[in-house]
């Protein structure tokens, strides 16, 4: 919209401000908010959240609201017209500034809340981080791969898988592309995915849901993980200048400030288990993963060091990891992995596979799995497969931690937990 430009334009009737003689209209077109003056009587037909078309004139506005967009210009309306009406008025007021409604409110009515302009910024500034990971993938050479969600078996191990009955035998859902991204690099060498994972989670809390968009992302030949961690790097550089060039907007209505990257600091798994007792006097040091505590004790300190709001992890325990991970060659109690930890907690896993036959057999009989069963992963590393590696990141953590928010589920769209499996 420019000055004295004339528009013929439809949208939705954000907020409705009537005064004498004439009515203030917030209209939402193309997803951003515009003001418009509209004088004599309002038609009934035009209520807040009624589709219009209308035409107008663009001119100086008076008033800087960081809601409208663009904030120093409005619409004089010239004709008006009631695309539709809705019947009833909403259950909360989604014109104030802040939305202030409880959490099972704000998701019961999900379709609803989603309307208000902070909660709609959450999930463009979402849509930004995948924009960035795929075209930063893109442009590398990455092909985009698609796997299937309805699996015969698992490849993270522990409890958190969902059955289903699959006509008559057993399946689950995946709690990964793990297998199937592993595959996609004998094919294509480079692949990623952002797909639907599913966990099993039996307990609420603010950083697990059962569903949820895993950045997924595999490559080979390497030589050690160090380049997967360099990728991610880059990929969130890509992502950050993604959102900042295309959430202005948004960035400035949540008042948020992206973090820098520069180089992510590096910590090997001892080191920093150890930094937390010193540091902190937290003694976890027997514990073969790191607890939220001691994540969130990491970050604080490389924060103050290093100004940094990453940190990656390396070497995690092999009891720790599933059985693909690959053991590190001076010590195999170690594996060559890493996480990512971000503003407290971890939004990512990442590391190199085992891609020999023979080594894999042996792992997974050393964890006493049937082997049988897996023949159809094995198959592949049989056959010759490059070393490779790769990471999965959980989109609604990262989004989280960007815009700062409580609860994981307020970076879902429509959340799934234990209770929760509407709307
Ligand atoms: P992992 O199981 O650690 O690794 O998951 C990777 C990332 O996914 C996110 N995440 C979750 N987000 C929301 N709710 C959950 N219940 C949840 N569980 C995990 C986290 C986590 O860091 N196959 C490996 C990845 C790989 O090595 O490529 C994997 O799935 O951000």
């Amino acid at each position: 919209m420019q000055e004295n430009e004339e528009m013929g334009k439809t949208g939705i009737v954000y907020r409705i401000k009537k005064l004498k003689g004439f009515s203030f209209l917030h209209i939402i077109v193309d997803g951003k908010i515009i003001q418009a003056i509209f004088e004599g009587e309002l038609p009934d037909a035009i209520k807040e959240q009624s589709a219009v078309a209308f035409t107008g004139i663009a001119r100086k506005a008076q008033i800087k609201d960081k809601l409208i967009f663009p904030n120093d210009l409005e619409l004089k309306i010239t004709s008006l017209e009631a695309l539709s009406t809705p019947s009833e008025i909403f259950p909360f007021d989604i014109t104030k500034k802040e939305l202030n409604i409880n959490n099972s409110v704000l998701f019961d009515l999900r379709a609803l809340s989603m309307r208000h302009p902070k909660i709609k910024a959450i999930f463009k500034i979402q849509e930004a981080i995948v924009i960035g990971f795929r075209s930063y993938l893109h442009r590398q050479g990455f092909s985009e791969i698609r796997t299937p969600k309805i699996v015969k078996a698992g490849a993270e191990g522990g409890a958190n898988i969902f059955e289903l009955n699959y006509f008559g035998s057993k399946a689950f859902l995946a709690q990964s592309p793990q297998f199937y991204k592993e595959f996609c690099c004998g094919v294509f060498q480079k692949v990623f995915e952002v797909g639907p994972v599913f966990r099993a989670e039996k307990h609420n809390t603010n950083r697990h849901i059962n569903e949820y968009t895993s950045l997924d992302m595999e490559m080979g030949p390497i030589k050690s993980f160090f380049e997967i961690m360099k990728t991610e790097e880059e990929i969130l550089k890509e992502i950050m200048a993604t959102i900042e060039a295309q959430c202005s907007y948004e960035l400035n209505l949540l008042e948020i400030t992206l973090p820098q990257i520069k180089e992510i600091p590096v910590l090997k798994f001892s080191e920093a288990k150890e930094m937390v007792f010193k540091e902190y006097s937290i003694d976890e040091r027997q514990e073969p993963d790191l607890s939220p505590l001691e994540e969130s004790k990491i970050c604080e300190f490389i924060k103050k060091k290093t100004g940094s709001d990453f940190v990656f992890v390396t070497h995690y325990p092999t009891v720790k990891r599933p059985f693909y991970a690959k053991e590190s060659l001076h010590n195999r109690e170690e594996t060559e992995s890493f996480d990512l930890l971000f503003r407290g907690i971890e939004i990512t896993t990442g590391g190199q596979r085992i891609h020999e036959y023979h080594e894999l057999i042996e792992k997974m009989q050393y964890r006493g799995m049937n082997v049988e069963e897996f023949t159809f992963f094995s198959n592949a590393h049989k056959y010759g497969l490059p070393p490779h590696g790769g990471f999965g990141m959980g989109l609604e953590r990262l989004t989280q931690k960007i815009i700062g928010l409580d609860n994981i589920k307020e970076a879902t769209m429509f959340p799934r937990d234990v209770t929760r499996l509407f709307p």
